[in-house]
């Protein structure tokens, strides 16, 4: 899919997005950390930007970028703390995907203009109390009676849940079917009788960004709110799995924009501080850690690109989604500890940004896939091509 948004565009709107993170955010990252929300002044900013429609196609409001074009943007906000992002990216990428991939044309007209102006926000409803990894054993039912599916189920750890309007959420239409086959995704809007949204999780790091259990308890919603219309019954999983493809990507590349700042935190801080007379940097040890963190925010930066370019050729890129998730989340944390070490005692403490970066950054080897799913993912499709 070719970009309406050409390049010029592009290039301002990547220029504004770094000033607004810059100037903007980086200097309220401690108060979002601990009052634990993003001030309502930002989000309305973040609205008048059009940064909720990144992904959303110019017809309905959105920017429309590539996918290509939606990693820079991805990278540039994750030099700042993650709960900035995760205002929005939810109605850019998992939370909207859906509808924008496979939506029905009344789906797509009812949503997408809310959902690009921030006026609607969006949670996928995916995980499980007991199907974290092993998605496709979800337990949450769809039953239908007459015109409606009747849901009955819970949900842990969804993103933004605690301020979503419109949910996707997965659910078995057909019990009689195990594993993948027979779930659907159903879009089920905020206010329907027996939908609640749990407290927000006190988490370890990327504090301000809400994840929350959802309970559907006898919750009615029309047939034709599975996405696709009744058609696309018990495609939920492989929706879920695509949407999942580019979402990947697209944590890969918040795990590079983290360690950007990571690492120049450490080498700024490196210079400064002296030790035994002269700066740190200049001792190899401190200069080896350096330039392990530089080639692997390259090599990361590298297989985003790739990926990224492959998806949006229509190309299959499961697998190389995967990888570039999987190698960007580990070294991003390996990049925070050596960051941290640099700074020594400094970095074990609240005072400098390192400490919080690190547990930040540790969420990134679970959600969207554990390590060990893409380490899976990637072993089968290499094995496929062997067998
Ligand atoms: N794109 C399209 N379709 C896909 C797909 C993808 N990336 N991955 C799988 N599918 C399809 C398969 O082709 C298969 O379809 P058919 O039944 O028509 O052949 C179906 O989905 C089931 O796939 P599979 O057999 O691989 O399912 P498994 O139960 O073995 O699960 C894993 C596969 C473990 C990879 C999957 O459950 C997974 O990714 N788990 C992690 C979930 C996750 O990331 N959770 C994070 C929370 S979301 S924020």
């Amino acid at each position: 899919m070719a970009s309406a948004f050409d390049e010029e565009s592009f290039a301002q709107l990547l220029d504004a997005v770094d000033r607004f993170v810059r100037h903007r955010l980086m200097p309220l990252e401690k108060q979002v950390e601990e009052a634990g929300e993003v001030p309502s002044d930002v989000i309305d900013e973040m609205k008048k930007m059009g940064l909720f429609g990144l992904g959303i196609p110019q017809e309905f409001g959105g920017y429309e970028l590539t996918l290509f074009q939606e990693v820079q943007v991805q990278m540039a906000f994750s030099y700042t703390s993650p709960a900035f992002r995760l205002v929005f990216w939810p109605n850019v990428g998992i939370g909207s995907k859906g509808i924008v991939l496979a939506g029905t044309p009344a789906q797509k007209e009812k949503y997408l203009p809310g959902l690009a102006s921030g006026e609607l926000r969006a949670s996928f409803c995916l995980t499980e109390p007991d199907a974290g990894s092993d998605a496709a054993s979800l337990r949450t039912t769809a039953v239908r009676d007459g015109d409606d599916w009747v849901i009955n189920g819970s949900k842990r750890f969804i993103t933004n849940a605690s301020r979503a309007h419109v949910f996707t959420v997965m659910a078995r239409t057909d019990s009689s079917k195990r594993g993948a086959a027979g779930i659907s995704a159903i879009i089920v809007e905020r206010g329907t009788p027996g939908l609640s949204v749990g407290k927000p999780e006190n988490k370890m790091g990327q504090k301000g960004s809400p994840i929350c259990d959802v309970v559907f308890e006898d919750v009615r919603v029309p047939v034709s709110n599975i996405i696709g219309g009744l058609d696309a019954e018990g495609n939920g999983f492989r929706m879920a799995m695509q949407v999942l493809d580019a979402g990947r990507i697209s944590v890969a590349a918040s795990g590079l924009g983290m360690a950007r700042r990571l690492i120049d935190e450490a080498a700024r801080y490196a210079l400064q501080r002296k030790q035994f007379g002269q700066p740190i940097a200049k001792f190899q040890l401190i200069q080896a850690m350096l330039a392990d963190s530089e080639t692997e925010y390259l090599a990361g930066h590298a297989l985003v690109m790739q990926a990224a370019a492959a998806l949006e050729a229509g190309q299959e890129a499961t697998a190389q989604a995967a990888s570039a998730k999987y190698f960007c989340s580990e070294s991003v944390s390996r990049i925070a500890d050596r960051a941290l070490q640099i700074f020594g005692g400094a970095g074990y403490i609240a005072e400098y940004p390192v400490e919080r970066l690190y547990r930040d950054a540790r969420a990134l080897r679970i959600y969207e896939g554990t390590s060990q799913v893409l380490q899976l993912v990637i072993a089968r499709a290499m094995l496929k091509r062997y067998e």
